[in-house]
């Protein structure tokens, strides 16, 4: 009796044994992976976006897609990312679209001097202008989201507490940043984030401008003791896939990741707006930085150098023939003056 009933139990285990290793194989084989690129440090905000999307995509597929994710640049560099995506070296990435500022035309008129106030009310703007005119930059990939920065500062290791004080500082940035430091007398040194630890330790640099949360995130604040707040200048970034990639996807997961799209960006911007005011408080109370306000008067005349910037936007784009994916006339009309980016921030 005993034995017959040790027998009957045996079987059982070994039934239900197969049966689960049936199933996970089934799991297993059905089992999306994509491996998404970025090329910044794992702490920084655009890591972290990263990792919240992959939570909430792994989350909503229910384990179907699994995300393998390459911070620091350990599978793409900032440089390389677009076209490398575009190959499949990755099938996601995250671009910087300043870092190639002919390339994004359209796409980069928000790191134009508009007033754009913080990351979130940037990042709604963006992916609105990005949907309204469908640039051909994008047309070799899929856009999951986009999102921007917060408004550029100067972060320094000399106090600059006037226009003059910017005189031939040599300081990190890129794209339109760099044209807005070049019109304010700064001497404006190009090259990506990551790059700028190694170059502000070696004296390459003596500050950079960009949004604040880098203080903290990358420690800048032991080397940067001033902060001047001027408010301008943010940086569009995008999270693209490729197409054979996201053409092997089956519908529902496809539409997982489009619901995800304005979530991400809104949640992407609301992230940094609050690492800034983390990132400064941390700088005053921990690490001894002046915080340096302008008087009305001379931000006013900061602003004033920098307004030539989006009439020579209208101009580039023009010459070089920016036409909207899904042409137009209404979106033709609404290129001047960059009213159609204004409209985008001012509705969100
Ligand atoms: N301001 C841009 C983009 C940027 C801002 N914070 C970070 C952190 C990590 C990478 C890029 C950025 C820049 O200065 O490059």
């Amino acid at each position: 009796m005993i034995k017959r009933t040790m027998l009957l139990g045996t079987m059982l285990i070994f039934v239900i044994v197969t049966c689960l290793s049936l199933f996970a194989t089934v799991a297993v084989a059905g089992k999306i992976t994509l491996n998404y690129a970025n090329f910044p440090p794992a702490p920084t905000f655009p890591c972290v976006q990263m990792e919240r999307w992959k939570i909430e995509l792994e989350k909503r597929t229910n384990g179907q897609v699994e995300v393998k994710t390459f911070p620091g640049g350990t599978l793409l560099g900032a440089k390389e990312m677009m076209d490398g995506v575009i190959a499949g070296q990755a099938d996601i990435g995250n671009i910087c679209m300043a870092y190639q500022p002919g390339r994004f035309i359209v796409t980069n008129a928000t790191s134009l001097p508009l007033g754009i106030p913080d990351a979130r009310s940037g990042s709604v703007a963006l992916l609105k202008l990005y949907e309204k005119y469908q640039p051909e930059a994008f047309k070799d990939v899929v856009v999951l989201t986009m999102f921007t920065n917060a408004p550029g500062n100067i972060m320094s290791q000399q106090p600059v507490r006037k226009m003059e004080d910017l005189k031939g500082m040599d300081l990190r940035a890129s794209g339109d940043s760099a044209t807005i430091l070049k019109a304010w007398g700064a001497n404006p040194v190009g090259m990506p984030m990551p790059a700028t630890v190694e170059a502000l330790q070696k004296g390459t640099v003596k500050g950079l401008f960009s949004s604040l949360e880098v203080m903290k995130d990358f420690k800048f604040a032991e080397n940067c003791k001033y902060i001047t707040m001027v408010d301008a200048g943010i940086y569009p970034f995008a999270v693209i896939m490729n197409k054979a990639s996201w053409a092997k996807l089956p519908a529902d997961v496809q539409q997982v990741m489009m619901d995800l799209k304005e979530e991400q960006a809104v949640w992407t911007g609301e992230y940094m707006d609050q690492q800034i005011k983390d990132a400064v408080a941390w700088s005053k109370e921990e690490q001894g930085v002046e915080v340096i306000t302008l008087s009305a008067g001379e931000k006013a005349q900061w602003d004033e150098k920098i307004i030539f910037m989006v009439d020579d936007w209208i101009e580039n784009a023009k010459a070089k023939g920016s036409r909207p994916r899904r042409s137009s006339t209404t979106s033709r009309r609404s290129f001047n003056k960059g009213h159609a980016l204004t409209e985008c921030y001012r509705k969100s």
